[in-house]
């Protein structure tokens, strides 16, 4: 059988625990050949962001161009998208190539607390990216901007998820790592929630894991797997993930991507 292919668009974590460098290390440790396209690149490690360069919006659609037309993508991520004219340039190349399994990551804000989101882009985001996708997974704070109020009760976060919903995707995925209590994510497909469960990893190590768990989900889609079952495989492996994590650098440690493979 021919290998999966899965394509992320994102921004570089020159700390190698998240954007394209999670994304890459999640889909080989998922067995799927990985391609890169960047949107920025930062200069960043376990402790903060020190620096942004945008790609030119030209070279974005060129490097969605090359891989598609030649190697091809049976399911794709995309990540930090920084500006508006990016997201724009994104999703116009989407269209153009009818790319399927799109999951959304609306990054907006690095675990150290740094903007990768431009406020006036939140606007594109809705407009033209989350109608193309397949699943969209916002955590807390991502949810409460799209929707544009805080969410607080059980029902604050269902009526949050039918919203985004009505902005395009198919499925809304709405985290849980930044509630109390137990990480429980709330799945809406339009007709049902589902609330998936898992205990709280403790630990402080939890850099890239939003990136990490949409390219899981990316990776299983490419595999074929249904949307609610690559959604329930992502969250398994983050977990897994999130419970070997290991010290590295002096602030937000990544997750171990390949826990499975090896022990650190
Ligand atoms: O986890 C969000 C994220 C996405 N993309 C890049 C990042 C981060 C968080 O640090 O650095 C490049």
């Amino acid at each position: 059988m021919a290998i999966a292919k899965a394509l992320t668009i994102a921004g570089s974590d020159s700390g190698g625990g998240a954007g394209i460098q999670a994304d890459l290390k999640t889909f080989a440790a998922l067995g799927v050949y990985g391609m890169s396209v960047i949107t920025a690149v930062t200069a960043q490690n376990t402790v903060g962001v020190f620096g942004i360069q945008e790609i030119d919006r030209e070279m974005v659609a060129r490097q969605i161009d090359a891989v598609v037309e030649d190697i091809g993508v049976d399911a794709a991520k995309t990540g930090m998208l920084s500006s508006a004219p990016i997201i724009e340039t994104v999703a116009e190349r989407i269209r153009h190539h009818a790319l399927r399994g799109l999951v959304v990551d609306p990054v907006m804000v690095a675990k150290s607390g740094d903007r990768l989101l431009r406020a006036d882009a939140v606007e594109a985001l809705k407009e033209h990216l989350l109608p193309l996708a397949l699943i969209v997974t916002p955590n807390l704070p991502e949810a409460e901007t799209l929707v544009g109020h805080q969410l607080q009760s059980d029902d604050d976060l269902r009526m949050a998820a039918r919203a985004i919903h009505a902005l395009g995707p198919a499925y809304v995925v709405v985290k849980g790592g930044h509630r109390s209590g137990e990480a429980t994510d709330l799945v809406y497909d339009g007709r049902e929630f589902y609330e998936l469960r898992s205990a709280r990893v403790e630990t402080p190590h939890t850099h890239g894991t939003g990136c990490t768990f949409s390219a899981a989900i990316a990776a299983g889609l490419a595999r074929g797997l249904e949307p609610l079952t690559a959604i329930r495989e992502a969250k398994e492996y983050l977990t897994g993930a999130l419970a070997h994590a290991y010290a590295i650098g002096r602030g937000h440690s990544p997750v171990h991507h390949f826990y499975r493979l090896w022990p650190a």
